[in-house]
C-alpha cells in the first residue's frame, strides 16, 4: 500500500472536491466544514450560537478539557472539547501525526488493532479499529472515514466566523475529521460497533511575527489544538465506568499526543 510507506516529511496534496467522485465525498466536505465551525466556537460563546454550557473538568497548564453531559437512549454520549497550546510544532505536523496510519500505535493506546479498509484519496482513508476491551462492557470496534485538510485564508475569513471577527487570523489552520460510516461488510468480530465524530483542529500562529517565512524557527511556532469528540458506545456500557474512563483517558491522551508531536519534530525541518 502506498500509504503504508508514506514519507512523514512530505507535505500531503490537498484534493479539491471537484477532483473526487467518491460517493462519500459530499459527506466528507459537509462534516469536515461543520466540525471546523464547531471546534472554533469558543467554549464561552452563547448556547444559541452552538457554544456555551461546557463544564470544565480538567486543567493542567495550557490544557483545558470540557464536557457536556448527554445521554441518548440511556447511553452516555457526552460531547468533549479539549483545548491545548503547544510550542515548537506546526498545525500541519500535528494533524499529519493524528491522521497517518503509519504512526497510530506510537501515540494511540486504546487500540487492539487498526486497518485501512479503503483509500478514498491521499487525504481520506476509511479505518477499521478494534479498541481494547473495558471491563465489564463488551469490546468495541469502529469504522470511520478520516480526512485531513488545510483551511485556506479565504475560507477562514468567509466561513469560519465567529472567530474571524475582530481576532487576528492564524498563520494557517489544519483539521483532521473522523466520522463513522455504515460498513456492515466489515466484520465486527463479536464487538459492539461504536459511532464517533472526532475532530482535531490546529490553529498556528507565529510568535513573535516575522517579515519573511525564511526567518521562522521552531521557537516561533505556537499551535492551538482543539480536539472535539462525540462517541456513542452503540450498546450497553455502565455510565459511571464510561465517565470515569473519559475523565482519566482524555487528559492523558492530549498530553501524550502533544508531547509525542514535539519529540518527533524537534530536530526536523519545519513542515509549514
Ligand atoms: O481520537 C482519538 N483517536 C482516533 C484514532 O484512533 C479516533 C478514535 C476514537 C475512538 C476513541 C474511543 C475511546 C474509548 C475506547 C473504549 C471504549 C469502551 C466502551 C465501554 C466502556 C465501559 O478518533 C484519540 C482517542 C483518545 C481516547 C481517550
Amino acid at each position: 500500500l502506498k500509504l503504508q510507506t508514506m514519507n512523514l516529511d512530505e507535505p500531503l496534496d490537498v484534493i479539491p472536491p471537484e477532483r473526487c467522485d467518491h460517493p462519500l465525498w459530499p459527506e466528507v466536505e459537509r462534516v469536515t466544514m461543520d466540525q471546523l465551525y464547531y471546534a472554533r466556537l469558543e467554549v464561552e460563546d452563547t448556547p444559541s450560537s452552538g457554544g456555551g454550557n461546557w463544564e470544565l473538568f480538567a486543567q493542567d497548564g495550557e490544557l483545558r478539557l470540557y464536557k457536556r453531559e448527554l445521554e441518548i437512549d440511556g447511553l452516555v454520549c457526552d460531547p468533549l472539547k479539549a483545548v491545548h497550546t503547544v510550542k515548537g510544532v506546526t498545525a500541519h505536523e500535528v494533524c499529519h501525526q493524528f491522521f497517518s496510519p503509519d504512526v497510530r500505535f506510537d501515540w494511540e493506546n486504546t487500540l487492539d488493532s487498526m486497518k485501512v479498509v479503503e483509500n478514498i484519496n491521499p487525504n481520506t482513508l476509511v479505518f477499521h479499529q478494534i479498541h481494547k476491551r473495558v471491563w465489564p462492557a463488551a469490546q468495541r470496534d469502529t469504522v470511520f472515514w478520516s480526512h485531513i485538510r488545510k483551511i485556506d485564508a479565504d475560507t477562514l475569513r468567509t466561513k469560519c466566523h465567529p472567530n474571524s471577527t475582530g481576532k487576528k487570523l492564524p498563520y494557517n489552520v489544519w483539521i483532521v475529521c473522523n466520522n463513522s460510516v455504515d460498513r456492515p461488510d466489515v466484520d465486527r468480530g463479536g464487538c459492539l460497533r461504536m459511532r464517533l465524530v472526532v475532530s482535531m483542529c490546529c490553529e498556528m500562529t507565529i510568535d513573535p511575527p516575522v517579515d519573511d517565512d525564511a526567518q521562522i524557527t521552531r521557537d516561533h511556532l505556537r499551535c492551538r489544538i482543539i480536539y472535539c469528540s462525540k462517541i456513542n458506545p452503540g450498546g450497553w456500557a455502565p455510565a459511571s465506568v464510561l465517565r470515569a474512563l473519559y475523565k482519566r483517558e482524555y487528559p492523558k491522551f492530549m498530553k501524550r499526543f502533544s508531547q509525542y508531536c514535539i519529540d518527533v519534530y524537534k530536530d526536523k525541518p519545519i513542515m509549514l
